[in-house]
């Protein structure tokens, strides 16, 4: 362990080892014998037997599992060629000029990101994600890429599940070597909700890439396009990847009566994200409000205004987006997304499968195998099985969504946020306020972070029965939720045509708001200084060396990370525990299979949970590969 802790040491990696490193370096001699992997891994599913798993609210004890088969592929060849590969031949410019070129229909797969973030909370297990990464690889190498990173994924992975999301980058992005990847990107707020040093953001993307993502889909949530320039600046000096920048899709071109958000507007924005240096033009129509004929308007436009490719992302909440991707298509879009069968459709992307069947025969066919992709939508089914608690609940598409305009990621959050709260009954009231907030805000964009701040409001209202009159005319009394406030002084950007000023001042009080960017408020990070701090804090409870990457997870959301951290010197890496037991324990005389590394399974066994002891404590016993193991847990019951 003294030999260990010498390889592990910054000093000795960095080579700058001296005589007095040993004499001037105590730690080294910090020797506690380590727990080894199968306890920590034994502690994990006994805690999980005894006490449950803290983010599962309730468990359907009939519940079966069904085995998810992962569709065959061969281990030993190679992976076919792929866009990845295509990138980086051509690098980004030319690569675009190949998919402009490109008369087929392209797809980007979202099931690892946003198709479970929208109907799951966010809770897909890189356990899962690995099992079907290498299959999906080989036999679709035709996908232009996957979207598996960013977003809301980066705190839940952290703050739920346990996992660092750097590691599940990385091992994708071995798993699959050919094709694209892309990260959502919340501009200036990162992968966060609030704003952040520009040199954090810089570094961030400039790691994100060294990890394996390509495609940088960045947008503002107010659609503010100096707070997305310096993000595209980033990944066109730091990376080779591609800077695709979202116009985030509000309202409706169609209804002549809205004049804020019309073509215009839009034709206008691509062509200032085009100007700040964008490889690619997103419409991220966020809670599927793009309306088929208002796609054929929109992209027909943006055609005749860029040069650079059209990528269209939308959430199929009522049901209709398929049509919508019908006419895009037709209009010449380049890329849409989708997401397989078994996890697409409702507040997720429509369904990857259908769309191709769809498109069979058209001129801008793209030849998928339908069996094998067939398989992959009944993977997720059946897998989507296991995260049941998680589900949003709704059921049919709903064409509510044109009047409220909830985004499809915030939609499977806004229920469990008000049911918290005791407004269960009353989710009709919050997703109405949710409209009539829109209105009293002048109308924004509503994406991560702004959704948040408008639902915030709404669930604040209706909690304390306030009409939009009431809060104009008693505001000042009022004390605001604290995004709100954070809002109108500025913290998110400058919304488009400014703050409604009356409202501002009622909310601010008398709080000074500003109009330059957030990030010009903020301090930048001393790397040096803080990553030393850092790892001096953390590194002994690693069984790795500590990375620059760990440290900007424990930048963007300390208190996360410090929670994360103490549970993996517990339990170790319980990202390795299958699903089934990470969520429910383990059976009586249940057996379940651990790979602790490749190579290394050991086979886990339930005997017995004893009862509670004079402390309270049981001893829950295990058989691992054939020999007695025992932990002893406190039951918090
Ligand atoms: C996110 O920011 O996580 C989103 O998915 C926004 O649509
Ligand atoms: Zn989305």
């Amino acid at each position: 362990h003294f030999l260990q802790n010498v390889i592990l040491h910054e000093t000795f990696r960095e080579g700058k080892v001296n005589v007095n490193f040993i004499q001037n370096t105590p730690e080294l001699f910090d020797i506690k014998l380590p727990q080894d992997r199968t306890s920590k891994a034994l502690n994990f599913l006994a805690e999980v037997i005894v006490n449950g798993n803290s983010d599962v609210k309730f468990i359907d004890e009939n519940k079966v599992f069904r085995d998810a088969k992962v569709p065959k592929f061969n281990s030993k060849e190679d992976y076919p060629k792929g866009t990845k590969d295509l990138l980086t031949e051509l690098g980004p410019e030319k690569f675009c000029q190949w998919l402009k070129d490109e008369k087929k229909i392209q797809y980007t797969d979202t099931t690892m990101r946003d198709a479970h973030q929208s109907l799951l909370a966010t809770r897909m297990r890189t356990f899962d994600m690995l099992k079907v990464a290498e299959s999906f690889a080989k036999n679709h190498p035709n996908t232009f890429s996957m979207e598996v990173w960013g977003g809301a994924t980066f705190d839940v992975c952290l703050r739920f599940l346990h996992e660092s999301p750097w590691t599940r980058l990385k091992q994708l992005r071995e798993a699959v070597p050919n094709i694209l990847f892309q990260m959502l990107l919340r501009g200036s707020n990162g992968v966060g909700y609030k704003a952040y040093p520009d040199n954090l953001i810089e570094k961030f993307v400039e790691k994100s890439w060294e990890n394996g993502v390509d495609i940088f889909r960045i947008f503002d949530s107010l659609n503010w396009v100096k707070a997305m320039e310096p993000s595209i600046n980033y990944v066109r000096n730091k990376t080779g990847g591609i800077a695709e920048a979202a116009l985030s899709y509000t309202g409706d071109i169609l209804d002549t009566t809205q004049t804020k958000y019309n073509l215009k507007y839009y034709t206008q924005l691509a062509k200032d994200l085009e100007n700040a240096g964008a490889h690619m033009i997103a419409i991220k129509d966020m809670a599927g409000l793009l309306k088929p004929y208002a796609a054929t308007e929109l992209v027909t436009a943006l055609k005749d205004t860029v040069n650079v490719p059209i990528h269209l992302h939308t959430h199929d909440t009522s049901s209709l987006q398929t049509a919508t991707y019908l006419k895009a298509i037709e209009a010449g879009v380049d890329v849409v997304d989708v997401a397989l069968g078994g996890l697409s459709g409702l507040t997720s992307q429509p369904n990857f499968n259908a769309v191709v069947e769809m498109m069979k025969r058209h001129e801008r066919e793209h030849d998928f195998d339908m069996t094998k992709l067939n398989e992959f939508s009944n993977f997720w089914e059946d897998t989507r099985e296991m995260y049941y608690p998680f589900e949003s609940g709704l059921k049919a598409g709903t064409a509510e969504v044109f009047q409220h305009e909830i985004p499809g990621g915030q939609y499977s959050n806004l229920r469990p946020q008000g049911e918290a709260l005791g407004l269960g009954d009353r989710f009709d009231e919050v997703k109405q306020m949710y409209s009539k907030v829109n209105d009293m805000f002048g109308e924004i964009p509503k994406v991560t972070p702004s959704s948040k701040v408008v639902g915030d409001m709404a669930i604040y209202m209706v909690t304390n029965n306030l009409t939009p009159e009431d809060v104009m005319s008693r505001g000042k009394e009022l004390s605001f939720p604290e995004s709100v406030i954070s809002f109108f002084k500025g913290d998110l950007g400058q919304p488009t045509g400014g703050f409604p000023k009356e409202l501002q001042k009622i909310i601010l009080k008398d709080k000074e708001p500003y109009t330059d960017r957030p990030n010009a408020h903020l301090d930048p990070i001393d790397f040096d200084k803080e990553y030393k701090a850092f790892k001096k804090k953390y590194q002994k409870g690693f069984t790795r060396a500590i990375e620059m990457e760990d440290f900007l997870s424990y930048t963007l959301y300390p208190k996360v990370f410090d929670k994360a951290h103490e549970n993996y010197k517990k339990y170790g890496n319980v990202a390795l525990i299958p699903t089934k037991n990470f969520f429910y324990g383990m059976k009586l005389r249940e057996e379940t299979l651990v790979t602790l590394e490749p190579g290394k399974t050991v086979i886990v066994k339930l005997l017995s949970v004893g009862i509670p002891n004079d402390e309270g404590k049981r001893i829950v016993f295990f058989k691992v590969n054939g020999e007695n193991r025992y932990v002893e847990v406190l039951d918090a019951s």
